[in-house]
């Protein structure tokens, strides 16, 4: 059962080793063996170049290695009707819930503020708010977006989620689909991106959107957290938002080009957190294990689970 495996951007070291330990019988190859494609059945990858999964005649089950299918689902020469299974995986989830929660505390807690004093040694105490007199309000409400709201509600936040189809017992307010945007945003203060990239959600975040949440909560403005996708965002106005006062934060985990070009505003905004899209990595090991355990299913002519649903896009 040969595997084509390609990573863009990341190592493929610890993928190789991990699929050697945990499938030593199945043969791996790289996108640059071409000459062995015709054995290929199942396709590894992030971020593929775009064509080659459409040259893979026996291929049967698309991997995609992390959470986000956009550059799959973007690339037309990929058959329809071979399967494809995301990433989910309770590091991927546990990792994303740390980065949000970190984000979040870091603006509530007026970090930014104090780093600025710290560096003119400036020894002042800001007024300090509970966590409950601010709503986190969370775009997406998926395998991330609901773990992403457990640890910020133990710690007093209010939550207010919004998700494209209705949501119910989760413990906070939600909203769903265009007509819910406009309620959540208004009940919102930090607003936390966790949505898939589709023709729904790029340039979701632009200026009109950064202006709708509340702007009289403690912090004085809105702060954005988008650890989703970075074609979610329109950049200059995320930067004109801070600029006038719209937004007081910004913490970025993803960005329209990555790696961000040097020459990016964002590097040194003074209110911008960059982090370059390590909010959750996937994890080899884990992972091919949910994977191995994903295939056998199919194997058993059972379900796989977190199969893209190719018609929503994510
Ligand atoms: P899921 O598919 O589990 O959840 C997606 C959520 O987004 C669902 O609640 C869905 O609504 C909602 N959604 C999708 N489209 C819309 C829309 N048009 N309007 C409103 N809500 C919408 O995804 P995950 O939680 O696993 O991952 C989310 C994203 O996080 C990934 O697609 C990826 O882009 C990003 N990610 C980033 C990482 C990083 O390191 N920065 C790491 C991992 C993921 P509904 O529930 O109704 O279907
Ligand atoms: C992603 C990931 O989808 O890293 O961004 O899993």
């Amino acid at each position: 059962m040969t595997i084509l495996l390609h990573t863009t951007g990341i190592d493929p070291k610890p993928w190789l080793a991990a699929i050697e330990a945990q499938a030593p019988r199945s043969p791996v190859i790289s996108a640059m063996d071409a000459d062995r494609f015709a054995e290929v059945r199942q396709a590894w990858v992030w971020k593929p170049p775009p064509g080659v999964l459409g040259l893979l005649p026996k291929l049967e089950v698309i991997v995609n290695l992390g959470a986000g299918v956009d550059a799959i689902l973007a690339d037309t020469t990929v058959p329809q009707h071979i399967p494809i299974i995301r990433a989910v995986d309770p590091n991927i989830t546990m990792r994303m819930t740390e980065w949000v929660a970190l984000q979040v505390l870091f603006h509530h807690r007026q970090v930014p503020a104090y780093l600025a004093q710290q560096r003119q040694g400036t020894w002042r105490q800001l007024p300090q708010k509970a966590a409950s007199a601010l709503t986190v309000g969370i775009l997406g409400l998926g395998v991330l977006g609901r773990s992403a709201a457990k640890p910020l509600m133990g710690l007093g936040f209010r939550i207010a989620g919004w998700s494209r189809t209705p949501k119910h017992g989760l413990g906070f307010d939600t909203y769903h689909g265009e007509a819910g945007l406009g309620p959540f945003l208004a009940n919102t203060d930090i607003l936390v991106c966790l949505l898939p990239l589709t023709p729904q959600t790029i340039g979701l975040i632009n200026i009109a959107l950064l202006r709708r949440p509340r702007r009289t909560g403690p912090l004085g403005g809105g702060i954005l957290i988008n650890g989703g996708r970075g074609g979610q965002q329109v950049g200059a106005d995320i930067l004109q938002a801070l600029g006038e006062g719209t937004l007081v934060g910004a913490s970025l985990d993803v960005f329209e080009t990555e790696p961000l070009p040097a020459s990016s505003p964002f590097w040194s905004h003074p209110k911008v957190v960059i982090t370059p899209h390590v909010a959750a990595d996937s994890d080899p090991e884990a992972m091919t294990a949910y994977v191995l355990e994903q295939l056998a299913r199919h194997a058993a002519g059972q379900t796989m689970d977190n199969l893209v649903d190719r018609n929503s896009g994510y």
